[in-house]
């Protein structure tokens, strides 16, 4: 990539390595270049944009977030970009808060709801357009000819329905009002430096606290928005079975390539980092190295979701025979898991207790293992001592949205102590994880990692598996896999 071109203008020492290394590079900007560029650009203002398809939902939530803070000035941003390494950067993402709130997703943008007599008047502050006539758009690194076009603030004003206004004026802005402030803090620093003598930590956090219940129950473009993400996600996974032939001439690196392929051309990336796990691998519950080889007669547990453009992430998982059979001893640990999983999306219902799938499927699994003779019974024993635990390893699920662990701050009355209600999205996804290395199993369940997840909706009458057009019961699983091999 190039790097940026510098005007020639007077600078102290300080300044001069940086810029002689620059124009090192690039000869000085004559005054005629600099005057040449100011001007012989085409008006290219959008009119009549159409608002974003959340516009609506947006609206209903910052007037929630108004309703709980009355007469408190709310500060919310999108973040910064953050170095990868001298001037290149991470891919952004804006704050789930932010995106939540408006359904833009730009750079330093921030919401502001401030206090009126009975209500709040809002404004999205972003980094308008590159301004031609002082070479800030060819000459600065945030300028338009380095990043692209960004919107003006009238075209942003149509598209989010909120009135726009210059970021860079902002931070004045804040230092100078008065009465009480709340910002969620975390993803601007310069905001943050700006408010630092207003806000208490313990305030923001309720601020904090009350945006993530608030995604709790999902509406219906969020829905949508999920169900499009699992719909990517199953079509990111038919495409890494019809690759499994290359993966194993390479390694898991293939697979986890191939997946982001579909999440990147469909989506806006995968929600997480892909768990690409063959072998002993899938007994690293966050295996993301990914550098490992695939071998016939092994498993592979692929955990993976794609995220829309929208920030809705799927998380799905699938623990399949790369060979297109199981053997005798997987599926009968397979089997389990799917025993487990079917007890769990069982439980998951409006008006049960969150934890109620959980403790059902880590009955079944507890039950296998007693039957197994691996750990002494009876089950009721096994559960109050937590022993199945030693192969069960973590939680059955947990809530599912913008954040692939969404809802995280939620306070433990709302979420995990919480009542299920229809609209909650979670993910259920018992395994069983037999360590290489462990001597209390026999030597046949060595390596061998199991985990089944599916993304499920509370209705009003039940549920709804949002992923349930990738096959789990294991001759569907053998069978699915033969058809796409061909
Ligand atoms: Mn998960």
């Amino acid at each position: 990539m190039a790097e940026e071109l510098t005007p020639e203008t007077p600078e102290t020492e300080a300044e001069k390595p940086i810029k002689q290394r620059k124009n090192g590079l690039y000869p000085g900007v004559s005054e005629e270049l600099a005057e040449n560029m100011t001007s012989g650009w085409a008006d290219t203002e959008l009119r009549d944009l159409k608002p974003v398809a959340q516009a609506g939902q947006t609206a209903r939530r910052r007037a929630a977030l108004s309703a709980r803070f009355p007469g408190e000035r709310l500060v919310i941003p999108a973040g910064n970009l953050k170095t990868r390494s001298n001037d290149t950067d991470y891919p952004f993402r804006s704050s789930v808060e932010y995106a939540y709130l408006t359904g833009n997703q730009t750079e330093d943008g921030v919401l502001v709801l401030e206090p009126t007599a009975d209500d709040h008047r809002e404004t999205i502050y972003l980094l308008p357009r590159s301004d031609r006539s002082n070479g800030e758009f060819w000459l600065s690194g945030q300028g338009e000819l380095w990043v692209g076009r960004r919107h003006s603030l009238a075209e942003a004003e149509q598209l989010y329905g909120i009135p726009a206004a210059d970021v860079r004026e902002l931070p004045e802005k804040l230092k100078a009002a008065t009465g009480p402030v709340r910002v969620v803090r975390g993803y601007d620093a310069g905001i943050e430096a700006a408010l630092t003598d207003k806000v208490t930590a313990e305030r923001d956090e309720e601020l904090r606290v009350f945006l993530s219940e608030m995604r709790l129950v999902k509406d219906d473009f969020e829905i949508g928005e999920l169900q499009k993400a699992v719909d990517s996600t199953v079509r990111g996974f038919e495409d890494v079975v019809k690759v499994l032939d290359r993966a194993k001439a390479t390694s898991e690196r293939y697979i986890e390539g191939t997946f982001f392929l579909r999440a990147r051309v469909e989506g806006n990336d995968v929600g997480y980092g892909t768990i690409a796990a063959a072998g002993p691998h899938a007994c690293t519950l966050h295996w993301v190295r990914n550098d490992g080889p695939v071998r016939d007669g092994d498993l592979l547990l692929l955990d993976a979701g794609v995220e829309t453009h929208t920030l809705y992430t799927a998380d799905v998982t699938r623990t399949l025979p790369v060979n297109g059979t199981y053997s005798e001893i997987q599926k009968k640990i397979y089997d389990a898991v799917y025993e487990a999983q079917e007890a769990g999306i069982a439980a998951v219902k409006p008006g049960a207790k969150y934890r109620d799938f959980h403790d059902a499927a880590q009955r079944v699994l507890a039950g296998k293992l007693v039957e197994w003779g691996l750990v002494e019974g009876p089950v009721e024993r096994v559960l109050e001592l937590g022993l199945q635990r030693r192969w069960t390893l973590h939680g059955t699920g947990h809530m599912l949205g913008m954040d692939v662990h969404d809802c995280a701050v939620a306070r433990t009355e709302t979420y995990v102590d919480g009542t299920l209600e229809p609209g909650m999205v979670l993910t259920v996804e018992p395994g069983l994880y037999f360590q290489a290395d462990d001597l209390t199993v026999p030597e046949e369940y060595r390596g061998i990692g199991v985990r089944i997840e599916d993304d499920i909706l509370v209705t009003e009458d039940g549920n709804r598996n949002l992923s349930a057009a990738l096959p789990r019961r294991s001759d569907e699983v053998e069978a699915w896999m033969a058809a796409l091999r061909g």
